[in-house]
């Protein structure tokens, strides 16, 4: 099971500083010095048992281009991921504290008793200074109370009525209809568990309504829509991507200006490298 992280970061480097070409992602280039960062980030921890938002710390494993490899301190490398270097998602050092978020510390530290000030000491990192951060913060298209139809991880092969139950940043929690909370989780917009209203029937898949619907087998998106006074999700908000050459299960939904979508020539403008498709 999956959980949503509000994750601080520390962005380190054994070898000490070293240089990053930093791009934004409309292509135009800076660099600049990197000893260590302090950053924060949500991300999805699996096989831990935590219900709620918390803080982590994490270390810089690697840099492309414009992306940072981001290493969970006290996991496995299995859980590190990649972010874009201005994104939305990193923060300052100190974002948690000004922002009254739980720090969750590096493992084998007391939660109470952590500090940055003397954990930069005792490790030797540096916090980045807040101008490398150039994030474009994008609001979420997703509000609280918009439905959706997403699939039930619990039971995968069901694709149920849904809701937005709560919005972080450019994550949402989804909760389907009169199930209790055990069936959340957070995702974003990219999540490939979630599809726009009509999208089952589109597809030709059945729609597991919500608990206790009169007359399940009879769902109508638009009765249920003006029964609970609610609005659908914006079928825009969802965009599936396909990857030239690849087989559709690698297809993907994003949101059209999610920050890992790029217009064609991006990759040689920003030094990242191109997977063409396969032969
Ligand atoms: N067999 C299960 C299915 C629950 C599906 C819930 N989906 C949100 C049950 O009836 O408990």
């Amino acid at each position: 099971d999956c959980f949503l992280l509000r994750l601080f970061l520390i962005l380190s480097g054994a070898e000490g500083p070293r240089r990053i070409q930093h791009s934004d992602s409309h292509g135009s280039s800076s660099s600049f010095q990197v000893p260590q960062l302090e950053v924060s980030v949500i991300q999805q921890i699996p096989e831990s048992n935590a219900s709620e938002c918390e803080e982590a710390v994490l270390v810089l494993a690697a840099v492309i281009g414009c992306r940072l490899r981001l290493h969970i301190d006290g996991y496995s490398e299995c859980y590190d991921f990649w972010v874009n270097a201005d994104s939305a998602d990193i923060k300052p050092a100190g974002w948690c504290k000004e922002h009254n978020h739980k720090l969750h510390p590096p493992k084998g530290q007391s939660e109470t008793e952590f500090d940055w000030q003397d954990h930069l000491q005792s490790s030797g990192y540096h916090a980045a200074p807040p101008t490398l951060f150039t994030c474009r913060s994008t609001d979420c298209e997703f509000q609280v109370g918009m439905k959706l139809e997403a699939v039930d991880k619990k039971n995968p092969g069901l694709v149920c009525v849904a809701s937005v139950a709560d919005v972080i940043d450019n994550r949402f929690l989804v909760h389907f209809d009169n199930w209790d909370d055990t069936y959340d989780y957070w995702c974003d917009s990219s999540s490939p568990y979630i599809h726009p209203v009509g999208w089952c029937e589109e597809q030709g898949r059945p729609l597991t309504a919500p608990q206790g619907h009169p007359s399940p087998e009879n769902f109508v998106w638009e009765d249920y829509l003006q029964e609970t006074g609610s609005t659908a999700a914006p079928s825009l908000a969802f965009t599936l991507i396909h990857y030239d050459g690849w087989s559709t299960q690698f297809d993907v939904w994003l949101d059209s200006d999610h920050c890992d979508l790029h217009p064609v020539g991006w990759c040689q403008r920003t030094g990242h490298p191109l997977e063409p498709p396969p032969v």
